[in-house]
């Protein structure tokens, strides 16, 4: 795997944690950081051995306490941007977000600390989200004189609803994880010391299922979501067919009439 200066990836048990890892920023999200994430997730999406990505942000500088996942697009290269390289700044960081919302594998922010700005906004751009209960989410950017650029607008309204969303956006207001549970915008709150535990736990049950199924389930659930209803469950379908046209498929369904555990080969 490539050599990274933001990043760190471990891989083990088909479960790779990336940690966005800028401890003199906070973690915040630099052209060089999204160059690299999507580096690293190209290099991951490309590899068979894992099926599951946590994203989670490394240790602060001060006290090497984790007080962070991500404080934002990073300030201080934005403050001087023309309005094409601010669009270019946009631009380059929804690869790697889109990346981690279509990969193949399923995506997991362990959201472990500060998710502001474009924090909270590759959080969303994630499968899941799990919290611990120091965690906090906001949008500050309107009282930074922008908005949000790196999907907040689009994707937080998707999740909370469009007037969770303003409020959130037009106050600049954070969110503690107890309020980002009962929104919607998280999927579980935890204890800081059992954030990692919960999501490699929640990690690995997803493994023990049909990779490749997964895979086509998360295809579905994405193209449909901005789909009509009808078109929609027509081609859930046609992937319906597709995932029915595997060896887990006759495995899964065979195992299940003999009363066994399934022998899912992941195809
Ligand atoms: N960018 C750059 N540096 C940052 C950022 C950031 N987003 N956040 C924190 N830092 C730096 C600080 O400048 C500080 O550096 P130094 O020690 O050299 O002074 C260091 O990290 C530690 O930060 P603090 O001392 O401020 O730590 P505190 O614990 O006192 O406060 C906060 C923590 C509350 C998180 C505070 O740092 C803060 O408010 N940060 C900014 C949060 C923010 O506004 N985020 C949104 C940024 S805008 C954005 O994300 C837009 C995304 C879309 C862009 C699209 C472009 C097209």
């Amino acid at each position: 795997m490539g050599e990274f200066n933001n990043l760190k990836l471990e891989v083990a048990d088909e479960i790779a944690v990336l940690s966005i890892s800028r401890p003199a920023a906070l973690n915040a999200l630099n052209s060089e950081t999204l160059d690299e994430l999507n580096v690293a997730l190209t290099e991951i999406e490309a590899r068979d051995d894992i099926k599951v990505v946590i994203l989670t942000g490394g240790p602060d500088k001060k006290d090497n306490a984790f007080k962070s996942f991500v404080a934002g697009a990073d300030i201080a290269e934005m403050v001087n941007f023309t309005a094409a390289e601010a669009r270019k700044f946009g631009m380059k960081a929804s690869v790697p977000f889109f990346k981690l919302m279509n990969m193949r594998q399923v995506t997991i922010a362990a959201v472990n600390g500060f998710a502001l700005g474009g924090g909270c906004e590759i959080a969303m751009a994630c499968d899941i989200r799990i919290a611990s209960e120091n965690a906090s989410f906001g949008q500050p950017e309107t009282g930074l004189g922008i908005i949000p650029g790196f999907g907040g607008t689009q994707r937080l309204a998707r999740l909370v609803g469009m007037g969770r969303a303003k409020e959130m956006i037009f106050t600049c207001d954070s969110i503690d994880a107890a309020e980002a549970y009962r929104i919607g915008l998280v999927n579980k709150v935890v204890a800081k010391e059992e954030l990692m535990d919960t999501a490699k736990a929640m990690a690995k049950k997803i493994c023990s299922k049909g990779s490749y199924a997964i895979s086509v389930a998360k295809a579905a659930i994405n193209n449909g979501y901005d789909m009509d209803i009808k078109n929609a469950v027509e081609m859930e379908a046609n992937l319906f067919g597709v995932a029915c046209s595997t060896h887990d498929k006759t495995e899964g369904m065979t195992a299940f009439l003999e009363r066994r555990a399934a022998d899912l080969t992941d195809f």
